[in-house]
């Protein structure tokens, strides 16, 4: 399946593709991405992009603004959405947050966009989209969990990382472990440097156990994407007026480093 070069500005544009070789869909990933993964004194500020996109294919989706965007630190809430500014990101329309902190503090940035319609699969989609950011050597509080409608737990420090340390985390549905969950998996291919070999390696698949905890070996320094996928207990009207499902997604991403020479 050769994505790249192609200009599919649509999300359903590239599942078309997708649904053609495959009974389901591959990768698309709320996305909340800084320029760094760990902010210090000489690295401020940070762009933090939002998006909803296919991240492997880099392949961005339009994303309305989102119904809300914050960061927690310590259990402090504040309210970010007044804030972003509209950005392109991977060619489609995203956001932008610019981050300049002056406390230290372990950041959680949550984006809960606003239910997307997708006709191909016939329901609303929202990604509860998670980024951890340390900031100025903090570490304090980064397995809290925030108490999110859907949410992934790290249980390896999302921060700190060498690409190929297996990330660990525990699915959280309501606050409760979601047994057995489906885990998706993808990596943000920034520099387009890799090809798929097959549509289901765009995105891999592992299942948590009935603790809802999975782990999965990262191979790649970069960011990536963990998505597990429940259906709500709600419905939404659809376009046509009908009661519509609810796909609620998990979603957090991690960075990997690659070891530096001295
Ligand atoms: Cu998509």
């Amino acid at each position: 399946m050769k994505l790249k070069g192609l200009v599919l500005p649509m999300c359903a544009a590239a599942m078309l593709i997708c649904v053609a070789n495959a009974d389901r869909v591959y990768g698309h990933f709320g996305m909340v991405i800084p320029s760094t993964p760990v902010v210090s004194e000489q690295n401020r500020p940070v762009e933090i992009a939002l998006s909803f996109s296919h991240p492997f294919e880099t392949i961005g989706m339009d994303l309305a603004k989102p119904k809300s965007f914050f960061l927690t630190r310590d259990g402090d809430h504040t309210d970010l959405l007044g804030d972003l500014q509209p950005a392109s990101v991977m060619g489609s329309n995203g956001f932008n947050y610019r981050f300049t902190p002056s406390r230290p503090g372990v950041y959680h940035f949550v984006m809960e966009p606003q239910p997307y319609w997708e006709p191909l699969e016939d329901r609303f989609i929202i990604h509860y989209t998670k980024t951890v950011i340390s900031v100025f050597g903090s570490e304090d509080g980064w397995q809290q969990p925030l108490g999110l409608p859907a949410e992934i737990r790290p249980l390896l420090r999302p921060f700190g990382n060498y690409q190929g340390n297996s990330f660990t985390g525990q699915v959280l549905v309501d606050g409760q472990p979601a047994a057995h969950a489906e885990v998706e998996v993808e990596y943000y291919d920034k520099e387009q440097r890799y090809q798929a070999p097959t549509g289901p390696h765009i995105t891999q698949v592992v299942v948590a156990n009935d603790k809802g905890i999975f782990t999965f070996t990262c191979p790649l320094s970069g960011w990536w994407g963990f998505a597990s996928l429940s259906l709500a207990d709600y419905t939404i009207k659809g376009p046509q007026g009908g009661d519509k499902e609810v796909e609620i997604g998990a979603v957090l991403w991690i960075y990997m480093d690659e070891y530096q020479r001295r």
